[in-house]
């Protein structure tokens, strides 16, 4: 059944179904043929499914060009206050699929690509997905910026285009192994190059002191190299809206002159190397998530894109005539933690040595420009740079910076006194071991707020972290708790229920998601209910041979899907999960007959490539898992699996499967999570702690629709100052013990005693994440959940339940929320009108 379209551009009435905006099936064929044979050479018989991809995806793009151009040319006409969002990480993942479902052609291309012979999801599968983030924060950047676009906000979403985004992973012999992801390979449609907005961008050297013409002595920065930043620009569309506004990702390339010059002086090679290590800066993402590592060159990359960004604003604003005093009124910076925070010197720099204005108007529109998201407590996360690593990089920074903190500490001084201890705390500069850059704290005291992504992370911010800061500029802290967007997560994830929904209710939840809370009334009704459970058993089905294609294998879709996918790290306590699988598999073995609940488990997620005990919880779910499918005893009452290469792409057919969600990390620890919610708008039930939005989400849906475990944030506290010793909870118990001393004796590594060593040790010594206190609770936990899935329809209910009560964590209403109580921007609808010229 074909929708009638619902944006018409042929309507503005300059023409009718031209091949580059026309969305009628017959339209839409003629121009992919046409962009088969122009753009990708090729007639028919010849292409390749990859040929065929691009000649859709330029076909698409043509649709998104009329909208983006538009967008720009009011944005410029009318000066819009703008949004810039700063991010080292985009998470965007394939953006045809997305695209097909915000233009709202979704059905009239599948239609045309099947008139041709041609399998539309064969072809969205052709998309190599650029992979530019680690994990939920670079996700949570992607879902803001469809929201934003949604919203008709207007945006330009800055960062760094990674030519090697985050690795591939491959398992071999139960290890990981990374290979380079080399997403750029066969092009990129979705972008185009800006080379006539390149900019430079300065490093090391030295400043000095000058004149200038009124005879006023500024600071001049003579650097030791300089890079030129090359803007790529992909269109953002919003959702069945006109608004179609910019990723706008720097590449770094050596700047010509640089190569002459050495090459006048017959060092070629000189010449080239300079290129070399020029590029060098965007080549690839650092992997890590949830820890910092102090590498000359992830700085760099910090500072070339916000150099990047700042010096593109100040453009904008210059081509737009406003007068530099109000860059706080046009835009509105977002620091997406602490990974931009330089731009808070850089601002200052620009304005007052480029620009040379007066060091308290600056710093006044400095504050008023930028706004800070905090996204973890984590110590090992906090980002600090040695001084002497900064001062050889960023040398009038450091000066800046020296000011900044010389002026606020004398704040500080003023409203509490001479309290060292609160001096020291506060200071931009650590001087407890070495001397550092604090960049937490020069983002707090450049930002006119500061949020955390959970209520409870939020709270623990003010109380630990950040508790100085708040104590000096309380007003300055709130929440917005994360959101993801539906239109990627439920309608492009999850066809055959949004579909159902949309039947009953209709579709304004696709943009309202409040609005979905309207299927309530259906959670009992046993027609809507077995509609439900029909397409949560096809999604399955789906996984089903998913894994038995990637993994070999085979699981039994009428189990109970229960589901762990996100990186893989202590704090989120896979091992914890992988205790249960054990315990599961040696009641079974105990008692061949046992009656349970058949599971499937799977995980998946990547592994820091340097941080060990994360790879050695990848190869202990693999051995788990190894022995458990191979053992006759167990058939189809359990499985476990580990899906290889977790991303975007592969996640997105896994929230839909889901029955159970596994968001069980220690309290306190999680700032927000984001899959917590992609699992629950799709249907599955939570067991999880009280950490991070799970909270939340549990209120939203209710107790009742929850699976509650383990200590709380106090209780965690609590222990750790008692003196915590995992030991006693093993010897007390039997069930914890045999597990723990499997794994310890070989059993599951073919009576390799070394090899998880290491992990065994951890949690019976010391234990960080307090595994052996949450062990029994959460036990006990997965055995009402094994119970309650026996009972269909409480089961069926409490899934219905769960979707309909998630309208609070569409990234919409987090977007809301930063529009109004942060960056204070409105609207700007874009009417379709005959293209104009516009420079974004
Ligand atoms: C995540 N942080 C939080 N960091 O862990 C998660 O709770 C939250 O939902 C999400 O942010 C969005 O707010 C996270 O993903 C990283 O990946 C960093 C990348 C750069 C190095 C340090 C970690």
């Amino acid at each position: 059944q074909i929708q009638e379209p619902q944006l018409q551009g042929q309507d503005v009435g300059m023409q009718c179904e031209d091949d580059r905006t026309g969305i009628g099936v017959e339209t839409l064929k003629r121009a992919f043929l046409d962009n088969l044979f122009y753009v990708q050479g090729k007639f028919p018989a010849l292409a390749t499914k990859h040929d065929y991809y691009m000649a859709l995806a330029y076909t698409v793009r043509d649709r998104l060009l009329q909208r983006w151009v538009n967008t720009a040319a009011i944005y410029t006409q009318e000066g819009s206050r703008t949004v810039a969002y700063l991010s080292a990480e985009f998470l965007m993942g394939p953006h045809l699929g997305n695209n097909l479902i915000n233009l709202g052609i979704y059905n009239q291309v599948q239609q045309a690509m099947t008139e041709l012979k041609l399998d539309l999801k064969e072809l969205l599968a052709k998309e190599e997905e650029p992979g530019l983030g680690n994990g939920g924060l670079g996700r949570l950047a992607a879902c803001y910026l469809d929201s934003l676009a949604s919203l008709e906000i207007p945006t330009l979403g800055y960062g760094i285009r990674y030519e090697f985004g985050i690795f591939d992973q491959i398992i071999r012999n139960g290890w990981q192994v990374e290979k380079t992801d080399k997403w750029l390979r066969y092009g990129n449609p979705w972008e185009i190059a800006r080379p006539e907005w390149a900019v430079s961008v300065k490093f090391g050297g030295r400043t000095e002191a000058h004149k200038n013409a009124q005879g006023r002595y500024q600071v001049r920065w003579v650097p030791h190299k300089v890079v030129l930043g090359i803007p790529y620009d992909t269109p953002i569309l919003g959702y069945k809206v006109n608004t179609a506004n910019t990723l706008r990702l720097w590449k770094a390339e050596a700047p010509e002159s640089f190569d002459f010059e050495a090459f006048n002086r017959g060092n070629y090679y000189g010449a080239v190397d300079q290129k070399v290590t020029s590029e060098n800066l965007t080549k690839v993402l650092y992997p890590n998530d949830e820890t910092y590592e102090g590498k000359q060159l992830r700085l760099e990359q910090q500072y070339f894109f916000v150099s990047c960004a700042l010096q593109d604003m100040l453009r904008i604003m210059l081509r737009q005539k406003l007068p530099l005093e109000q860059f706080h009124e046009k835009f509105a910076v977002q620091l997406n933690d602490t990974h931009p925070a330089i731009a808070v010197a850089e601002l200052m720099r620009l304005l007052l040595d480029e620009h040379e204005m007066d060091w308290e108007p600056a710093w006044e529109i400095t504050q008023k420009t930028f706004g800070y998201t905090n996204h973890t407590l984590l110590p090992e996360a906090l980002e600090k740079w040695s001084l002497k690593l900064f001062s050889s990089l960023l040398p009038r920074h450091l000066e800046i910076i020296y000011e900044i903190n010389w002026r606020f500490l004398e704040q500080v001084r003023h409203k509490f006194g001479t309290d060292e201890g609160r001096i020291g705390r506060l200071s931009l500069i650590d001087e407890n071991d070495g001397k550092f850059v604090r960049m937490a704290h020069l983002a707090c005291v450049g930002s006119h707020r500061i949020n955390g992504v959970a209520e409870l992370h939020s709270e623990l911010l003010k109380k630990t972290t950040l508790l100085d800061f708040y104590e000096f500029f309380p007003e300055k802290f709130t929440n917005v708790t994360n959101g993801v967007t539906p239109r990627r997560w439920i309608v492009l994830s999850n066809p055959k229920l949004a579909n159902l929904i949309t039947s009953c209710i209709g579709d304004s939840w696709i943009k309202h998601l409040e609005d979905v809370q309207q299927i309530e009334t259906f959670a009992q009704d046993p027609g809507f209910q077995k509609e439900w459970q029909q397409i949560k058993r096809e999604n399955k089905v789906n996984v089903a041979s998913i894994l038995l294609d990637r993994t070999g294998v085979k699981v039994d879709p009428d189990s109970l899907f229960d589901i762990q996918v996100k990186r893989i790290h202590q704090y989120k306590r896979q091992h914890l999960n992988i205790l249960h699988a054990i315990t599961l598999y040696n009641q079974i073995k105990q008692n061949p007959n046992l009656d349970i609940t058949p599971r499937t488990l799977i995980f998946a997620g990547k592994a820091a490539p340097g941080y060990y005990i994360a790879k050695l919880i990848i190869k202990l779910i693999d051995s788990v898992a190894d022995v458990v499918n191979k053992d006759p005893d167990i058939g189809d009452r359990l499985k476990v699996v580990f899906l290889p290469d977790y991303n975007v792409k592969n996640s997105q057919p896994i929230y839909p499967a889901a029955d159970l969600s596994e968001q069980i990390s220690t309290a306190g620890k999680e700032a927000s999570g984001t899959g917590n919610m992609k699992f629950a708008m799709n249907g599955a039930l939570t067991i999880g702690t009280l950490d991070g939005a799970n909270i939340e989400i549990r209120n939203a849906v209710g107790a009742e629709n929850f699976f509650l475990f383990g200590l709380t944030t106090e209780d965690v506290g609590a222990l750790r100052l008692t003196g915590y010793r995992p030991w006693e909870y093993y010897e007390a118990n039997p069930q914890l013990k045999q597990a723990i001393d499997q794994i310890a004796s070989g059993y599951f590594s073919h009576g390799d005693r070394r090899l998880f060593k290491p992990l065994v040790d951890l949690l019976l010594d010391k234990d960080p994440f307090m595994l052996m206190a949450d062990y029994q609770p959460y036990i006990d936990c997965q055995q009402q959940v094994s119970q309650t899935y026996r009972d269909r329809d409480r089961w069926l209910q409490m899934s219905i339940l769960n979707t309909a009560r998630m309208g609070k964590f569409s990234s919409d209403r987090a977007i809301r929320e930063y529009c109004q109580q942060i960056w204070k921007v409105k609207p700007v609808p874009v009417q379709l009108a005959a293209a104009k010229t516009g420079d974004g």
